[in-house]
């Protein structure tokens, strides 16, 4: 439309749109929002895993000056008559309802004009409590008695999981079975069987900017500022919990700290929602980064894993029973079985497939969705259990893999045919960067080096819904109005890159507003790496809209077809004057079959793929157990790059973080009580623990279906990450780690057991 067209957008590291305000600090965050009579919130929580509440004592911290109100379970009932949350579940109350399920559960609230008189005071709150027997591990809650709740509770937003509603006496949220061929015969016919059963622990999200909900309730609706990556489904919860229609609810949020899955749905919007109600004052609930820890974790695991192996090196079956520990409420969890699930028996081409796939409840605090969405736990098993059988038949570990690749054009288990997915680019990278097979220096003495590699495969999220709006001023500039929340992934840029593209404007041009119910039509969240896939469809239908009614305003003007003006003149030549507005709207909906509920079979389970591998070189010492990462090489397929730089930097971001995840990061508990909710502890990488080298790339791909070739890239650079290290270990010191985190302690028991003279416990 402009007479002088720009640089194409898409492909540009174009740098992010917001870094001035971000390294000015003008950036804005909603911690750092203060409203004019506000109160701030702080939470007294469980001291025990599991019992049932007999009395609360709140009158010392009632009578403490400066405070407003101490507020309980039995309180919010007078605002919120069922109190009950979730996305997959209406199984959390807001705060403890009779019962509590882990220690470190919500169970009354201090409101105060001053936080740390709110905080002082909260600890003055006593508890009485009956305990109850409690189940923390996984697989024992499959067999438990000790149950979590008392009957199953589906919110309904999922048709698939109403089956379930009113199931009792069970820890399993949710199971997901996948039937595929005939595993038992091809077991039994098996030149080789193989299985192993790998493990992970409850792990942190750790954003640098805790989870922060403020409310405003009036009696003209009700305002929620929020550090989501959910807004517009945050608005459709409180709609439900308040009775309010949708648009009397208005959710908006900045840029986030960090969000990596801790914050998709309701956290802690309820319970200031609630708060408010009750105040009738605008409430802050600011977490702290400990009261993260009983927030939102991401899921420990249990995995065991079985293959039949020709004597040639080809996987003819695979079983996996796969066990997630979803804590004491089930948040997405259920659907991190069902869609994780489906896709454990990894990238390979195999005929025979059965899965079984647990969303289990325990007392301890929740887990959810944490960037892989189970990928990683899933990963790190398939990924291990590859190269142990690689090595068991004496098969080079890259070479089994390409045997058994699956390859574009092959159905995936679950039956779906793969479009445009290039897993045997990504295998191919990776060997070529690391330099596979070519000698290297392997080290001496007490210092040994090795390489190990590994490559998984997810689905991407379907059924979902986004919608975007753009308006066109009549300067020429656009306004994008959208869900997406910036959480440091560049969906800002990208998105104005895919907007610019399509308006032939330059992304300079175009801005991006902060999601606001308000203003920013639906979206289902910013998750799963679906925005650049997702949004970045809805974002290019909206720009084609505005396309077509600015050709239409041009030709109502007299405008001959053809003739090439830019925006600014087809609003002067229809207004005679700088004045109007163009809005165009755009949705996506991915095509979806849902799986059939005995076999877990469908020809379409995902819009698309996405793969991601990792290579690394590892020096162990064998004195210490002490591990070395000389070298990480993240490579994924991302279709076309919408900003080559930005997904440089998800690739090797994601790596640092699932390197935290495979060498340091455990919650740690005895009984249920977390022993290490604090960063002294809990131990997240900082900058010594960096791999020397570190790099992260696309591979070149085309996604047909994606917006310009583009596909999602947030989540891949997790998945090789922890099996090439415990792969890359096996070749430089002989032993197998099957266990998350891979200490030096770790390494070193393993390295002293293998020589026939294990460490004591002493
Ligand atoms: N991108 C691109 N071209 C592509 C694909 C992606 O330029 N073909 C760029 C875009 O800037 C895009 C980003 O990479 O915004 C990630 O894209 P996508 O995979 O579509 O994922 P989302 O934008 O939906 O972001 C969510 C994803 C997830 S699910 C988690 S968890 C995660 C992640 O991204 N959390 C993050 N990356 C994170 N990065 C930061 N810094 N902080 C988080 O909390």
């Amino acid at each position: 439309m402009n007479d002088v067209m720009p640089a194409g957008q898409i492909g540009r590291s174009l740098p992010r749109v917001e870094a001035r305000a971000k390294v000015t600090g003008r950036a804005e965050y909603i911690h750092n929002l203060r409203l004019p009579g506000m109160l701030y919130a702080k939470i007294a929580r469980s001291t025990i895993p599991h019992g049932r509440i007999k009395r609360i004592d709140a009158s010392a911290a009632a009578a403490m000056p400066g405070v407003h109100s101490v507020v309980t379970g039995e309180d919010i009932l007078k605002v919120i008559p069922e109190p009950y949350f979730g996305p997959a579940f209406h199984d959390q109350p807001i705060l403890a309802l009779g019962k509590v399920r882990f220690a470190g559960e919500p169970v009354a609230v201090v409101l105060a004009e001053d936080p740390k008189i709110a905080e002082t005071a909260s600890q003055q709150i006593s508890i009485d409590y009956e305990e109850l027997p409690a189940v923390y591990d996984e697989v024992e809650a499959l067999t438990s008695t000790a149950y979590v709740h008392e009957a199953l509770k589906p919110a309904g937003m999922f048709a698939d999981l109403k089956h379930l509603a009113g199931k009792r006496d069970t820890n399993v949220a949710l199971d997901y079975h996948l039937r595929r061929g005939d595993v038992d015969k091809a077991f039994a016919a098996a030149d080789h069987v193989f299985e192993h059963v790998f493990r992970t622990p409850q792990q942190m999200h750790t954003p640098l900017e805790p989870h922060c909900a403020i409310a405003d309730a009036t009696s003209a609706g009700i305002t929620v500022h929020s550090s989501t990556q959910t807004p517009s489904s945050v608005r459709v919860e409180i709609a439900r919990l308040t009775g309010l229609p949708e648009n009397r609810v208005r959710v908006r949020t900045a840029f986030l700290g960090g969000g990596f899955g801790a914050k998709v749905y309701v956290k802690m919007e309820a319970l200031a929602v609630a708060l408010s109600l009750l105040a009738r004052r605008p409430v802050k609930v600011a977490l702290t980064m400990e009261e993260q820890f009983f927030t939102i974790s991401k899921h420990g695991s249990t995995f065991r894993i079985k293959s039949a192996v020709t004597k040639d090196g080809r996987i003819t079956a695979r079983y996996c029973e796969v066990i997630y520990n979803g804590g004491a409420y089930a948040d997405i969890g259920p659907r991190v079985a069902q869609k994780s699930g489906f896709s454990a028996a990894g990238p390979y081409d195999i005929e025979h497939v059965a899965i079984d796939s647990f969303e289990t409840y325990t007392n301890r605090p929740t887990a959810g969705a944490l960037r892989g969405f189970g990928m990683p736990q899933l990963v790190w098993a398939y990924e291990c259990h590859t190269d142990m059988i690689a090595r068991a038949l004496g098969l080079d570990p890259v070479e089994f893999r390409r045997k058994n690749l699956l390859r574009d054009g092959l159905p995936q288990a679950t039956g779906t045919v793969l479009r445009d997915t290039a897993t045997d680019a990504v295998l191919d990278r990776i060997v070529q960067r690391i330099g596979w097979g070519q000698p290297f220096d392997r080290g001496g003495g007490t210092i040994r080096r090795g390489r190990g590699i590994a490559i998984g495969m997810k689905a991407s999220i379907s059924p979902t819904t986004s919608v975007a709006t753009i308006a066109v001023s009549a300067d020429g500039s656009a306004t994008l109005y959208c869900g997406t929340v910036d959480m440091g992934q560049g969906s800002t840029t990208a998105l104005a890159q895919i907007a610019a593209e399509a308006l032939s404007l330059d992304a300079e041009a175009v801005r991006v507003v902060a999601p606001d119910t308000d203003t920013t039509p639906y979206d289902m969240g910013t998750l799963g790496s679906r925005s650049t896939f997702h949004m970045g469809h809805a974002v290019r239908r909206a720009a084609e809209e505005v396309r077509g009614k600015l050709a239409a305003m041009a030709a109502e003007a007299g405008v001959p077809a053809g003739t090439n003006l830019p925006i600014a003149e087809i609003f002067r030549r229809k207004y005679g004057m700088q004045a109007g507005t163009i809005v165009g709207s755009g949705s996506f909906v991915p095509d979806y079959v849902p799986p059939n509920h005995d076999t877990g079979l469908t020809p379409n389970a995902t819009p698309y793929w996405m793969s991601g591998g990792s290579g690394v070189e590892v020096e162990v010492d064998t004195e210490t157990g002490q591990l070395r990462i000389l070298r990480l090489v993240n490579v994924a397929d991302c279709g076309t790059p919408i900003n080559p730089k930005i997904v440089e930097t998800q690739l090797t971001g994601a790596a640092v973080m699932q390197l935290g995840f495979t060498l340091s990061e455990e919650m740690v508990f005895t009984d249920g009580q977390l022993r290490n909710p604090n960063f002294a502890d809990y131990k997240i990488p900082g900058i010594r623990d960096m791999p020397e080298r570190l790099d992260g790339e696309a591979v070149a791909s085309r996604q047909e279906s994606g917006p310009y070739g583009a596909k999602g890239v947030g989540e891949t650079g997790t998945f090789g990450v922890s099996p090439a290290i415990a792969n890359a270990i096996e070749d430089a010191v002989g032993v197998r780690i099957t266990e998350l985190p891979i200490t030096p302690e770790a390494v070193l028991r393993a390295i002293r057991a293998a020589a026939g003279d294990p460490l004591g416990d002493e």
